[in-house]
């Protein structure tokens, strides 16, 4: 390691709060799939800044609209119209099907601010008592990291010494849609749920879960929140992975891709019914909406759709999870995935999947573990076929080691 990289990695450790243990690269540069250290280093980038980046780091077209609109105007606060807004009101909506949009920044307030809506609903139109408004989420879950969502994480880790938290959750298993329809009362609101669970390893339901989710949820009036902000707009070969079940929620979740990894923005994305709730006053935020915000997020989907992203996730994703499977390596328990959002679970006499990652960084792929045992592979929606082929061969020589 050269003095400047040590130097980064020091400093960053001696005065920020240690709430992540990055792997030991510095970048410095991103074009595409492809990121850059700061010793010129490059690296195939299967993390895709957790699937924000799915356009590709720095999309020149998102990156003019961002500069561009830097250049006119960046923030006015909801005091003041802009004229963004309203356009990327009805591009988003067109795309989606949506009827009402409520724009705000991380994905975690999107979480946050449909809890508050769907609530809202059960109160105002579903006549559930005021106060006993229930929601229903999954064991394994992830939302987010505010105290609102990690509340209802089953995750020690995520929620160990943050509490107290607060009420109105109930925990089911994932996958199970006998266990939604007994945990279902008349107090019941909503049930939010991932459509494939992301930092559980890319954890897939059963065929036809889903089916008789919205079923169920349609027959007792219960609002079916999918968080598809890691799912949503392509990566998993769709724009939204319902589209894979045939169903439709009745609120969606967006975030990160919505923005092509320039700058946060979210979306809550729903019927007129559940944001319909919301009267001036009520909910807000100080940079949700702004001109900068719109104008990144109308660019990230224009492309999505014109450059034909979604439609390569489907077919590099095929062919990622094909190549996956070939590898024949007794390290490997299970490979999994959907378009691009792709897992191989290693067996846990294989050692730690970290230990996989750096040698994966040593052959110029980064990857991320989770949970231990599970190497996530989350490319760009750009990543071409000779791409995919180059980190196969890279993959399979490393799965091919043993690090136990
Ligand atoms: C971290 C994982 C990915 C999400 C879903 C909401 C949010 C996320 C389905 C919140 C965020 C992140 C955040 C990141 C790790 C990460 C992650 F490992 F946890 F599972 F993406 F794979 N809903 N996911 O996945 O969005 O507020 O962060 O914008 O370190 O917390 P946010």
């Amino acid at each position: 390691m050269s003095s400047s990289v040590i130097d980064f990695v020091a400093t960053e450790a001696r005065f920020g709060a240690r709430n992540y243990e990055p792997i030991g690269v510095v970048l410095s540069r991103g074009e595409g799939v492809w990121v850059w250290d700061t010793e010129g280093n490059r690296y195939l980038d299967c993390l895709s800044a957790y699937s924000a980046v799915s356009q590709g780091h720095c999309h020149p077209k998102i990156l003019a609209a961002m500069v561009e609109q830097a250049h006119r105007l960046t923030l006015t606060s909801r005091a003041f119209h802009n004229d963004q807004l309203a356009l990327f009101y009805e591009e988003i909506a067109a795309l989606t099907g949506s009827h009402k949009v409520l724009p705000m920044n991380s994905g975690a307030e999107a979480v946050e601010s449909a809890i508050k809506s769907v609530r809202k609903w059960g109160y105002e139109v579903k006549g559930v008592p005021d106060g006993q408004a229930e929601i229903i989420v999954c064991a394994n879950n992830f939302h987010g990291r505010t105290l609102g969502i990690v509340g209802f994480s089953t995750d020690p880790e995520t929620r160990t010494h943050f509490g107290p938290f607060a009420p109105g959750f109930k925990i089911i298993p994932f996958g199970d849609a006998a266990a939604l329809e007994e945990a279902i009362t008349p107090n019941t609101v909503a049930f939010l749920v991932e459509p494939i669970q992301g930092e559980a390893g890319v954890i897939i339901p059963p065929a036809g879960y889903f089916t008789k989710v919205r079923e169920l949820c349609t027959a007792n009036n219960v609002m079916l929140v999918l968080d598809e902000i890691q799912t949503g707009l392509g990566r998993t070969g769709k724009l939204l992975a319902e589209q894979h079940e045939g169903i439709e929620a009745d609120v969606t979740l967006l975030g990160k891709a919505l923005s092509g990894g320039f700058y946060p923005v979210s979306a809550v994305l729903s019927n007129n019914d559940v944001l319909g709730t919301l009267r001036p006053g009520q909910h807000g935020s100080t940079f949700g909406g702004n001109p900068l915000a719109c104008a990144v997020a109308r660019a990230a989907l224009r492309v999505l759709v014109e450059e034909g992203m979604i439609e390569n996730a489907a077919r590099q994703g095929a062919r990622f999870l094909e190549g996956l499977k070939d590898i024949r390596a007794n390290t490997i328990r299970d490979v999994r995935g959907r378009g691009l959002m792709l897992a191989v679970e290693l067996h846990p006499e294989a050692g730690r999947a970290r230990r996989y990652c750096e040698a994966l960084q040593g052959k110029g792929i980064l990857a991320k573990d989770t949970h231990e045992h599970t190497i996530r592979i989350a490319p760009p929606l750009v990543v071409t076929s000779d791409e995919v082929d180059w980190a196969l061969e890279r993959l399979a020589t490393t799965l091919t080691q043993d690090f136990a």
